[in-house]
């Protein structure tokens, strides 16, 4: 397969204004007729029109009405060219046959658990109908659907129900409308029995739009917390954004196979049932935010993403990027705001997956929304929205570029962004470092910043990077002091704010090393920088463990004050590593526990920020720090400090368990998730004691927990203690919930995960379990996902981990090559290892690059893994 590339972007020869498509939903077979009406781009175009196709039978095909002769057309297994199209415009006929119920990829349209349903973007569509498969083509859209009335009495897709009505033979059809254009990676097509949860909302403007959440029947009464979040998001996006829904009707499906987490289709998203679904007993806490997150995220699509899309792929962070931002935002005004950046920042930390920004990864996502966040950090709340303002009136209907948004921003605030598009273009995080001085006769403080971009495949020299650093300074008494001037290249800026002295402001960083200088600095301040994560770099400072104690007690800036701890712990850790490997004894620096008890201890501080505060970062991000990253080590040392620190503060953490339980009705609110939050913390810790008494207050937890939080919770403290009675409950557990299949995949992940040596044989043995399936991706999420996220056994050192996965590989990619090319992607960083961890991996990867008849999407992560 060939690689495309950015420069290599051409604009269509032709567009498509109209698109009528009719579906006949087969058994066996299902045809598809697509009327599209060309247009040539310019007058007079001669240029062969190539179509995108993949697995489907030709039928038909015509042009104008008349059966196009064998000469003007050619077709091979990706393209069907029209090889002399007449000039002006004409209407092209297709006639496809395609085999639903026997496709396992769950992309284009298939058939699973009894129901039709599309997956279309990226590239799912030419797995229905031969079509300029891309995002800049954008036509108006019918949809006619024809299928059996008992077997399919729903039928879905974008847009208005224009008609519908019985057919002959027990039949029945429905014929939709979007009166918006698309591109087709949006269309959708829904058929099955479902019903639904309705709902209205009514918009700013008095638009009545009905809502209506489908499932099977016996998951209706889980849909509740999901409507709940979408009326939500459509109230948040008014109110932030201006933004309001655009048709009469607002569809969401929730399908129990599905690959990613959920789809933006115009007016019919498609979700994976596990971020739809919840009750108490049946969801954690972190499902219902995650269902309110996501939810939000593809309503909020409807404007950023549909409405203006994007003109390649490789602007997919055009949509994404913005969108994630926008649903953090959401997040972060439905609960507490530092609590959600420290979940962001910490989720973008641990997945450090190697700089390949091929599609949908958290460079994408997540990294794109940090560009995001940055606009706004530097504009401010307002100047970012007259930016997105001006976004939506310069392209509403159109698929425009990063570059294009970057300019919205940028002229709506007459703003100066230099080098701000490099963030784009140039891969790498930053390394930022900050040397501090303090000159007590001058009664100056200067802060240097320099930065580096390290090479990355492709781009050996890399320029410096637009950088916004958030700043505060505090004084000895622990508060912000105020700031009003900074010298920066000879100049005394202001840093006021409406002439008032501000406690945080954000310097611009802009060149390779530049120096900041305040004046009038009675004594030695502690710097907060990057406050709020304000950039994504790395960064590295002078400051001295002492600073850092006293910005985890006194910073104003609840990120800057958990990110403190997070720099303690991993400094602490970083040299209990080398201790470890140098046969040297464990000890733990007991003003370290002092430092996690006085946070555990303070009944000022929300509780869910506790929580986070009190959690050591993940050996991902340790292992990213060392030279050459060694799992048993900082498997062994993570573990060592969490028992050290349960055994010190065993006291503490009981009374922390006691005094946060509660007998109420589950509430998902911010009250009570923290307190769960931090109970199940304690918990955890205390389980890693693994003695009689704590045994038995987890067994307590779990026989009486009234919601899943909290007895999961329970779970996963007795998982760490080996014995009888782990073994008792992780079998009571299964019985209990057998039914609900998205409980299970929390217990095949949990069992998956676990650092138990040789668990390997374990997880194989689950394989073959009745409830397992490796055709339903959260299955194969949770099971052969969450053996991966086990340090000890997926990198055990006799290679039978990697075994297991580039087996499962393989088998997989026969089945779904989306799923197993996010699979085969826990290989990508084994050049990260030792070398006998190193030769393991690479013969796997090579195993799996021999196998027969290899997907793309397998070959391209493995290929570029190994190059
Ligand atoms: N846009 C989709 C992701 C599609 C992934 C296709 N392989 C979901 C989302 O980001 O909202
Ligand atoms: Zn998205």
């Amino acid at each position: 397969p060939k690689e495309i590339f950015l420069k290599d972007y051409k604009e269509p020869d032709y567009f498509f204004e109209k698109v009528d498509l009719n579906f006949q939903l087969g058994e066996e077979t299902t045809l598809v007729f697509s009327k599209i009406f060309v247009s040539p781009r310019v007058e007079g175009c001669s240029a062969p029109l190539v179509l995108d196709g993949a697995d489907l039978k030709l039928i038909v095909l015509k042009v104008n009405g008349e059966d196009v002769k064998g000469d003007d057309f050619h077709v091979d297994s990706r393209h069907l060219t029209l090889t002399s199209p007449p000039s002006g415009k004409f209407t092209l006929e297709i006639v496809t046959e395609i085999c639903p119920q026997k496709n396992t990829s769950l992309e284009g349209l298939y058939k699973s658990s009894g129901n039709f349903c599309t997956q279309c973007e990226a590239e799912g569509f030419r797995k229905i109908t031969f079509y300029q498969d891309r995002p800049d083509i954008m036509a108006k859209y019918t949809c006619r659907i024809e299928g059996d009335k008992s077997l399919y009495p729903v039928l879905l897709s974008n847009g208005n129900l224009i008609e519908q009505g019985d057919l002959e033979g027990g039949r029945h059809f429905a014929l939709w409308e979007d009166p918006f254009v698309k591109p087709c990676y949006l269309f959708a097509l829904v058929a099955g029995q479902l019903e639904s949860r309705d709902d209205t909302f009514i918009t700013r403007s008095g638009r009545k739009v009905s809502l209506r959440i489908w499932t099977p029947a016996q998951d209706l009464p889980k849909t509740a917390h999901a409507m709940y979040s979408l009326k939500a998001a459509m109230k948040w996006d008014e109110d932030v954004f201006g933004l309001e829904y655009d048709l009469d009707l607002f569809n969401v499906v929730a399908v129990p196979d599905f690959n990613m987490g959920a789809m933006e289709n115009k007016s019919l998203n498609i979700f994976n049932s596990k971020l739809v679904l919840a009750s108490p007993e049946t969801a954690t806490d972190a499902d219902y935010a995650a269902i309110l997150g996501v939810i939000g995220h593809e309503y909020f699509h409807n404007w950023t993403g549909n409405r203006v899309t994007c003109r390649d792929w490789f602007q997919l962070s055009l949509k994404e990027g913005l969108t994630v931002f926008r649903d953090q935002e959401f997040s972060s005004d439905m609960g507490s705001r530092p609590v959600k950046r420290i979940a962001d920042v910490s989720k973008l930390r641990s997945y450090q997956f190697p700089q390949m920004d091929n599609f949908y990864t958290v460079t994408v996502y997540e990294k794109g929304a940090e560009v995001v966040r940055m606009y706004k950090t530097l504009l401010g709340a307002p100047g970012f929205r007259k930016g997105m303002d001006l976004y939506f009136k310069r392209h509403d209907g159109q698929a425009v570029t990063c570059e294009d948004f970057f300019a919205a921003m940028r002229d709506a605030n007459g703003a100066d962004f230099s080098n701000f598009l490099l963030w784009y273009s140039q891969a790498g995080t930053p390394r930022l470092n900050v040397v501090s001085n303090y000159n007590a006769e001058a009664k100056t403080y200067s802060l240097k910043f320099s930065q580096e971009v390290p090479p990355t495949p492709g781009q050996p020299v890399k320029e410096p990077m637009f950088i916004p650093v958030a700043l505060g300074l505090l004084g000895s008494d622990g508060k912000d002091m105020p700031l009003s001037s900074v010298y920066h290249d000879g100049i005394l800026e202001s840093i006021s704010n409406n002439d008032q002295p501000t406690h945080t402001t954000v310097l611009r960083v802009t060149k390779k090393e530049e120096v900041f200088v305040f004046n009038d600095m009675l004594e030695r301040p502690v710097p907060s920088i990057l406050r709020g994560y304000s950039a994504p770099v790395r960064m590295d400072s002078d400051l001295t463990d002492a600073d850092l104690y006293f910005l985890l007690a006194n910073d104003s800036d609840e990120f800057n004050r958990w990110e403190a701890g997070q720099v303690l712990a991993r400094k602490l850790m970083l040299t209990l590593v080398s201790d470890y490997q140098q046969n040297k004894p464990l000890v733990l620096n007991q003003q370290f526990v002092n430092g996690i008890k006085s946070v555990l201890c303070d009944s000022s501080l929300d509780k869910e920020f506790i929580a986070k505060a009190i959690t050591l970062p993940g050996e991902g991000e340790i292992m990213d720090m060392m030279e050459v990253a060694d799992p048993d080590t900082v498997h062994a040392v993570r573990s060592f400090i969490r028992k050290q620190l349960a055994s010190e503060l065993k006291n503490e953490l009981l009374i922390t368990v006691g005094n946060n339980r509660s007998s109420e009705k589950y509430e998902f609110d911010h009250q009570n998730l923290s307190r769960r939050a931090l109970k199940n913390i304690a918990l955890a810790y205390l389980g890693s004691l693994e003695d009689a008494e704590i045994t038995e207050l987890a067994l307590h937890e779990y026989r009486t927990a009234t919601n899943l939080t909290e007895q999961f919770a329970a779970l996963v403290a007795l998982d760490q203690i080996p014995g009888k009675v782990r073994d008792e409950v992780l079998a009571d557990f299964y019985d209990k919930w057998q039914h609900e299949y998205l409980v299970i995949n929390k217990w095949f992940a949990l069992q998956a995960m676990s650092n138990v040596p040789r668990n390997v044989e374990n997880v194989r043995k689950l394989l073959n379990h009745p409830a397992f399936d490796l055709r339903n991706p959260n299955k194969v999420y949770s099971l052969i996902g969450g053996f991966c996220g086990s340090l000890v056994n997926f990198h055990a050192k006799d290679g039978s981990g990697y075994k297991f996965l580039g087996e499962l590989v393989v088998q997989l990619d026969k089945i779904n090559p989306q799923v197993a090319s996010r699979m085969v992607s826990a290989f990508s960083r084994w050049k990260r290892y030792d070398e006998t961890r190193q030769n393991l991996a690479k013969a796997q990867l090579e195993m799996i690059l021999s196998a027969n008849g290899l997907s793309e999407n397998v070959f391209e992560i493995a290929s570029k893994s190994l190059a």
